[in-house]
């Protein structure tokens, strides 16, 4: 197939409510969506795929503006160019372009969607998954205090939510942690995120989450600070999970080596997309280590493969792929529904989900047409 023409559209979504992290507040978000044109020997076909990038280079060094300018610029024009573009090729053909994992993911998502939807075949069964349904865990942003903490937390659990995902940075970690078992018991499911907040300094104070029986802690140290988390996990009985460091297979490789993690946090757009994704859990497979599928507040469209991927058998435990009214009041494509604490894996062709068109003109604001 050739890639013929790139959408790159806008869109702006309102959270049902702020998602407070370590590193910023998120309440409306602005993505990148792409719509990639193909012609092969039937004919034309089209796919989708949604950018994770943030308006911010907060969560990592990406962010949206710079991911429209590079895939504008770099990564389109080297496809446009490719005599024969499929799926498997799009990171081959990428390669020379340095970093911009989340820009390199959205198009390799995009043509892998065309090329799916052209043959019939379904997302989740191209990648492996092995189930028609994953557990969901629910990711609960920093709060103002300990009460509305806990009645955020409660809606979650009474929604039927299978692990409850603390947002936590120094000054808000033990307390609300405390809060929590003392609330629900030891028997729910609870982790905690630092999006790198600490340093190993802070490892004796880390120390005091052990008595709280996590199933992780996840990112403590800075991106770079591998070695760091290293060190941590021997310090800590809490399983150390990392996220913003696992940037491919082969850091992935090196941090299990280092004995810098025990588990995994697998976010596609983070990795350069779905195929990495799947080598990592491969990977992750084969050394015992955990992984469970992240999440980076996405539409219906980012939700539908990330649904797909957490139906991998490697991914054993739940991720933050949560139902669609935790983040929107209305979704762009058919809202994903929690029912006893899952969603539904997608079965259709491609990603199995399309953007409805009036949700999507609701909220578009900006498109542009990319050719050779
Ligand atoms: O449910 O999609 C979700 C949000 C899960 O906590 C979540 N994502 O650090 O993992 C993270 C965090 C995040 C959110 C990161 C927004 C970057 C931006």
């Amino acid at each position: 197939m050739k890639l013929t023409g790139v959408e790159l559209r806008r869109i702006s979504m309102p959270l049902v409510a702020p998602f407070r992290t370590s590193f910023g507040v998120e309440t409306t978000r602005d993505i990148l969506l792409l719509r990639a044109v193909l012609a092969g020997p039937d004919g034309e076909s089209e796919g989708w795929g949604e950018c994770v990038a943030m308006s911010d280079p907060l969560y990592s060094s990406e962010y949206v503006d710079a991911s429209a300018d590079v895939l504008r610029r770099f990564l389109l024009p080297r496809l446009f160019a490719a005599p024969h573009v499929d799926g498997a090729a799009v990171g081959h053909l990428l390669e020379p372009v340095k970093g911009h994992w989340m820009s390199k993911a959205v198009i390799e998502t995009a043509v892998l969607d065309a090329e799916l939807r052209a043959t019939g075949r379904s997302f989740a069964r191209e990648l492996g998954a092995t189930r028609d349904r994953v557990p969901c865990g629910v990711s609960v942003g920093i709060h103002d205090s300990i009460p509305e903490l806990l009645a955020s937390v409660e809606g979650y659990v009474s929604a039927g939510y299978v692990r409850i995902k603390l947002k936590i940075e120094p000054g808000w970690d033990l307390a609300p942690v405390r809060a929590v078992r003392e609330r629900f018991g030891d028997d729910l499911l609870v982790q905690v995120d630092a999006n790198t907040a600490y340093t190993l300094q802070d490892a004796q104070h880390l120390a005091r989450l052990d008595e709280f029986g996590l199933l992780l802690i996840e990112q403590p140290l800075p991106e770079e600070d591998v070695l760091g988390h290293a060190s941590l996990a021997k310090l800590i009985r809490t399983p150390v999970c990392l996220d913003e460091s696992i940037t491919s297979a082969r850091t992935a490789a090196a941090a299990i080596t280092l004995g810098a993690c025990s588990i995994i946090n697998i976010k596609p757009g983070r990795v350069g997309g779905y195929l990495e994704a799947r080598r990592i859990h491969d990977l992750c497979r084969a050394h015992g280590i955990a992984v469970w599928c992240g999440g980076m507040l996405e539409t219906g469209l980012g939700r539908a493969a990330n649904v797909a991927l957490a139906a991998l058998p490697g991914f054993t435990l739940p991720g933050d792929t949560s139902a669609s009214d935790r983040y929107f009041t209305a979704d762009i494509t058919e809202p994903f529904v929690l029912r006893d604490g899952h969603l539904d894996v997608p079965a259709g062709p491609g990603l199995g989900v399309t953007p409805l068109p009036a949700a999507l003109a609701a909220v578009t604001t900006s498109t542009e047409w990319v050719t050779a």
